[in-house]
């Protein structure tokens, strides 16, 4: 059986409470469970977030069939980046395009056995989509607060076309969540941003995924970080697994944030226990333009538990990483995603990661998000006469 659990004054609360934060000090809430089963993960069941419903705290009541997505052994990437053993998570795979569905599926679901008629979000984009759609197929009202102007185009449509109420916001993301936060203070509305606990429960399952596909933990696993929901509840999968002896050892949880936005950057390695917010955030990855992370202190437990790290990439590493997940490995990924490639490759460089680690690297959204920026970091295409001479010409021929 589910409970919440306060991650501030350890108070316990019944899960079937639509509660937002501990209504004793306002701290975020965890899902935990009574007992979990230890899962056996030779069924051959295939790969999906419902696949490890066991450990999840809801019954699937709305789906689009979420997870189950490729995890690429990656050997072109590999060797650019100077590994033996590299694998890539690519989450750009899932209905919507990026790794919030896995969490939308479940806090959406749990927002249907709660019956509340509205679902609300803030987001750098990814995650009203992701909530636009799922709200879609579940039937709910969603309200979306986006940074006006900040967010890629291919998220806005989602948006926009499944049907949410999409606000833009004269402020940044931060804005925008502690605002949404404000006006889910009532049984109303529903949260469904990473300070959701149900959310989180989620997108733990890129974990299981990982560590299922490899038939075993991994030595790291490397993320981009921009609120550290992702980081923080992949955490708490494998912790979960660590204690049923599903796994023998944490692997090391790596966050990646951009040189613009680099709010947990800071507080690792200052040594701090929690996030000193930035106030103004600013990076080509716009999916992590965040400056305020609220699950900054969960990420900071998770890296130093596990002996991870925590690291900043230049806008620059980022594309020069995307284009080649793009061209080596064929995987188009937006450049949040492709920041934890480039801070994988300055690990290396660093001697921070062994070259025998076996590494998964999580490509969080596809390139399709935001085609604008692919298109000014790339070659501009060779406009010829519809004439056969040109076109030979064109291709070299
Ligand atoms: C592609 O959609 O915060 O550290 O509002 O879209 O769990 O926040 C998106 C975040 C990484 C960071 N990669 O994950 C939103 C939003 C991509 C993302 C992140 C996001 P978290």
């Amino acid at each position: 059986m589910a409970f919440l659990r306060c991650t501030g004054c350890d108070g316990v609360f019944d899960a079937d409470r639509p509660l937002h934060t501990c209504p004793e000090c306002d701290s975020l809430l965890e899902v935990r469970y009574g007992e979990l089963p230890a899962l056996d993960l030779s069924d051959p069941s295939p790969e999906s977030v419902w696949r490890y419903r066991d450990h999840l705290p809801v019954e699937p009541l709305v789906t689009l069939d979420e997870g189950g997505t490729p995890l690429y052994s990656a050997e072109g990437l590999a060797e650019w980046v100077g590994l033996e053993n590299l694998h890539v998570k690519h989450e750009g795979m899932n209905p919507t395009g990026s790794f919030k569905d896995r969490g939308m599926t479940v806090g959406v679901s749990k927002a249907l056995q709660l019956g509340v008629p509205r679902i609300a979000c803030a987001s750098t984009g990814n995650t009203s989509a992701a909530m636009a759609a799922y709200g879609a197929r579940a039937g709910v009202d969603s309200y979306v607060l986006l940074p006006a102007g900040k967010v890629a185009l291919g998220k806005v449509s989602q948006a926009l076309i499944h049907g949410a109420r999409v606000v833009a916001v004269r402020g940044n993301f931060d804005d925008a969540l502690r605002l949404v936060r404000e006006v889910c203070s009532s049984d109303e509305m529903y949260l469904l941003n990473s300070v959701n606990p149900f959310r989180l429960e989620g997108q733990k399952t890129v974990a299981f995924e990982s560590v299922s596909e490899l038939g075993k933990a991994p030595d790291r696993f490397v993320f981009p970080v921009g609120n550290a929901g992702n980081i923080s509840a992949a955490f708490k999968g494998l912790r979960e697994w660590l204690d049923l002896g599903m796994i023998e050892e944490l692997p090391r949880m790596t966050g990646v944030q951009t040189e613009g936005a680099r709010p947990l950057v800071d507080a690792y390695e200052s040594g701090a226990d929690d996030v000193t917010p930035e106030t103004d955030p600013e990076t080509l990855a716009t999916a992590i333009r965040i400056g305020n992370p609220v699950n900054g202190r969960r990420a900071l437990q998770a890296i130093r538990e596990s002996g991870g790290t925590a690291l900043a990439v230049t806008d620059d590493e980022t594309v020069e990483a995307q284009r080649k997940l793009a061209s080596l490995e064929g995987i188009g990924a937006e450049p949040a995603s492709a920041a934890s490639v480039a801070g994988l490759k300055k690990m290396v460089e660093r001697g921070v990661v062994e070259t025998d680690e076996t590494v998964v690297c999580v490509a969080t959204g596809n390139l399709l998000k935001d085609p604008e920026e692919a298109v000014e970091v790339s070659p501009a295409p060779v406009e010829t006469a519809a004439e056969l001479g040109a076109v030979k010409h064109a291709v070299g021929l």
